[in-house]
């Protein structure tokens, strides 16, 4: 029984754990190549004690905003298409990101310049909603580093 001690020393561990807050950080938006183009919008979830599931993304610096994914189809094509009810684990991590998950942000305001930030609205089924201050970056830009 080899693996005893390793299973009693996760399990101390783990009663020793701070407690875990739902959040949600690194978050970016970047501008449309061409204007009239839907924006993209990045973060990272952090599951709280327990799991949740975001189920919205909203923005007053746009008109519309919508949870999507990306994915390659057999050919290498890339393309998206709107989702729901993201899971967010207890503990674990959802990220939004280019390639995967985002938020399309539609009609963004005209004034939303790189170098501002911009508020994201997060929704959660557990009743919770986050605000986060989305970093703008141009459209050929990287991810800022925070
Ligand atoms: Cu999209």
């Amino acid at each position: 029984m080899r693996t005893w001690p390793g299973i009693i020393s996760l399990a101390v561990l783990a009663s020793c754990q701070q407690p875990a807050e739902l959040k949600a950080d690194g978050a970016w938006v970047r501008l449309p190549a061409a204007q009239g183009r839907p924006a993209g919008g990045y973060f990272t979830v952090h599951g709280g004690d327990k799991g949740d599931t975001l189920l919205a993304v909203s923005t007053p610096a746009a008109l519309g905003a919508e949870m999507h994914e990306s994915a390659k189809d057999h050919a290498g094509i890339m393309s998206m298409k709107p989702i729901r009810d993201v899971p967010v684990p207890a503990r674990g991590a959802v990220a939004f990101a280019p390639g995967g998950k985002h938020v399309m942000l539609f009609d963004l305001g005209p004034r939303v310049a790189a170098g501002q930030r911009i508020p994201l609205k997060l929704a959660f089924a557990g009743g919770k909603t986050l605000e986060v201050q989305a970093m703008v970056v141009g459209a050929g830009d990287p991810a800022p580093k925070e």
